[in-house]
């Protein structure tokens, strides 16, 4: 069984105007696409084409290029479109905000911890919130299309929360301003979401 680009549960203009319905449109109707089709192909023959996405990450040779990147990105987008909606933002509450809370001291110190994350990537990548059995959060960032659960990357946990900061995520609307875009994300985060997922995997 192939895996397949998932539907966006909101409208392509419902996340404006901090993010646009054009890239959105580009961004999930384009490169996530690509990133499923390569994937798929790259799955071919592997052994691996029945194993879920997050096996297949937990198991990735770091030497298989084709693999690596289009299998991050197939995962990353996965969880991007679900931890973003309308109606975002705000910030968490319950046992999240505490784990939060316990190593950030306040929303407002983590905001600032997982904005350096997401501006000091150099060039392409992602910003992570992960959460670690037992229910430690912690910040980090990652190349490319690198995700937490690949291994040997220096950032672990379950990612609960990824920003993209490819250039392709905000370049039509912020062109180089990384940093207003990184503040408009803050404004889509489904954290009721965001709660959910570290409840599964604390
Ligand atoms: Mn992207």
């Amino acid at each position: 069984m192939a895996f397949e680009l998932p539907k966006l549960t909101y409208a392509n203009d419902a996340l404006e105007p901090h993010i646009d319905a054009r890239t959105m449109e580009i961004h999930h109707g384009k490169h996530h696409n690509g990133y499923t089709t390569k994937l798929n192909s790259a799955l071919e023959g592997s052994g691996m084409e029945f194993d879920t996405i997050e096996t297949i990450m937990e198991n990735m040779d770091m030497k298989n290029a084709a693999l690596r990147n289009n299998g991050g990105g197939y995962y990353n987008h996965c969880l991007f479109w679900e931890v973003i909606g309308p109606n975002g933002g705000g910030a968490p509450s319950g046992a999240l905000a505490q784990a939060i809370n316990a190593i950030y001291g306040s929303f407002e110190d983590f905001k600032t911890a997982f904005s350096n994350a997401a501006a000091t990537q150099f060039g392409s990548g992602w910003a992570w919130l992960c959460v670690f059995k037992g229910g430690k959060v912690e910040v980090c960032s990652s190349a490319n299309q690198d995700n937490p659960l690949m291994p040997g990357i220096g950032c672990g946990g379950t990612p609960i929360l990824g920003l993209d900061v490819w250039e392709h995520a905000y370049y039509l609307n912020y062109q180089n301003r990384r940093p207003d875009y990184i503040n408009a994300f803050f404004n889509v985060i489904n954290w009721e979401k965001v709660s959910e997922l570290y409840d599964q995997n604390s």
